[in-house]
């Protein structure tokens, strides 16, 4: 992905996931805002995008964070968010196992609450390993936990899964998680 593209993705996953405000948008109870709503809004606040540059991020996008809606009008981030909207995702049964990827120093309060969204809607895990140290190094040095998905499923816990294909869950319990 360009340079330029990167930066404005950060700047999509800001007003499209976090503050629509900041740039005069309002997301629907979906997540959704007009496509040209946003151009519209980006333009006025210095962004330069325009519609062939915000298909080619969505389609480029490392970790497919945008969609658009099915007529193409609309768009919104996949997953991420802490603004409160509902992303309408199905219940779905997850794997054996999935992943979460920290950082060591948060170990000691996960043993005791363990895995908790703060102000995102869920606990994000990961499909596998490689993908779980990915997201816990951005938070330092990087520490993987294994989280028996599907005996929290058996034991009536929901799981979705978001259109990039990260596992949601509202809290994972202490006794649901192993150290690697
Ligand atoms: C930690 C990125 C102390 C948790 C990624 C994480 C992901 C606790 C941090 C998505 C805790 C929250 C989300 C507890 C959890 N005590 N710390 N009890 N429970 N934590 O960024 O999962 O690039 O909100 O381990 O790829 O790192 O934005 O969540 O370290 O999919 O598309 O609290 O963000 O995607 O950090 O990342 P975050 P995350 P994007």
């Amino acid at each position: 992905m360009k340079r330029d593209d990167v930066k404005r993705s950060k700047f999509l996953s800001k007003v499209l996931r976090h503050k629509p405000e900041t740039i005069g948008i309002r997301l629907d109870k979906n997540g959704w805002v007009g496509v040209e709503e946003l151009l519209n809004a980006c333009r006025k606040h210095g962004v330069l995008l325009d519609r062939e540059t915000l298909e080619r991020i969505v389609e480029t996008n490392d970790k497919r964070r945008f969609s658009f809606s099915e007529d193409g009008q609309n768009i919104r981030a996949n997953q991420g968010h802490s603004v409160p909207i509902d992303l309408n995702l199905e219940p779905m049964e997850p794997p054996e196992r999935l992943y979460h990827g920290t950082a060591g120093r948060y170990l000691p309060s996960i043993r005791e609450k363990g895995l908790v969204k703060g102000k995102r809607h869920h606990v994000h895990l990961s499909a596998d390993p490689v993908t779980a140290r990915q997201v816990g190094k951005r938070h330092g040095k990087p520490a993987i936990l294994q989280i028996m998905a599907r005996e929290m499923h058996q034991d009536g816990y929901a799981f979705f899964r978001s259109a990039n294909g990260v596992w949601l869950t509202e809290h994972v319990p202490v006794r649901y998680l192993k150290e690697k």
